[in-house]
């Protein structure tokens, strides 16, 4: 079992470190097998990108502006599961055991900041490992960065 649960709100000291080299993802949908996600079978879906976003740490300041690129989190969910009516909410975590939970109503109405997310480049190059490849990008969080979870590991469909 966990120690922690990586969806509840915590104080954070962000992890500087990706917890593997392996940048694939996996997928997991209600009553099937896991599906791996590559950066390559990302880059192949509709790519959308960001401007302006932040990432607000409150121990280490912000950083941006930045231009993230990628699968808005919507196509993403759109290419994997037919019916839309199967699922309310996704959970992301990451190799590192740091999550966040995004509503339906999140990606179906998104905010005027920028859509969610799973970004492949910054500043229209591709994302480090290090940078956090895939990383969560919410353009709309300028809190705590607490939802702009790198090193996705994986993906929960609810
Ligand atoms: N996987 C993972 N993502 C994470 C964290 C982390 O520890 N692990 N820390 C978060 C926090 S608290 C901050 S402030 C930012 C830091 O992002 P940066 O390294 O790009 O500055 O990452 C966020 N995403
Ligand atoms: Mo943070």
């Amino acid at each position: 079992m966990r120690m922690n649960d990586p969806l509840q709100p915590h104080t954070h000291e962000p992890n500087p470190l990706p917890p593997s080299p392996e940048t694939t993802f996996e997928i997991q949908l209600p009553h099937q097998q896991p599906k791996h996600i590559s950066i390559e079978m990302l880059s192949q879906l509709p790519q959308t990108e960001v401007a302006d976003c932040y990432i607000v740490s409150t121990g280490h300041g912000t950083s941006g502006p930045f231009r993230f690129g990628g699968v808005t989190l919507l196509d993403f969910v759109k290419s994997i599961l037919s019916n839309d009516k199967a699922w309310q909410q996704l959970e992301v975590i990451s190799g590192d055991d740091f999550g966040t939970r995004i509503t339906k109503k999140e990606l179906l109405e998104p905010d005027s900041a920028g859509p969610i997310l799973l970004a492949i480049t910054l500043d229209g190059h591709p994302l480090t490992r290090e940078q956090g490849a895939v990383r969560l990008i919410v353009p709309n969080e300028t809190d705590d960065a607490l939802r702009q979870v790198k090193w996705i590991g994986e993906v929960r469909v609810r």
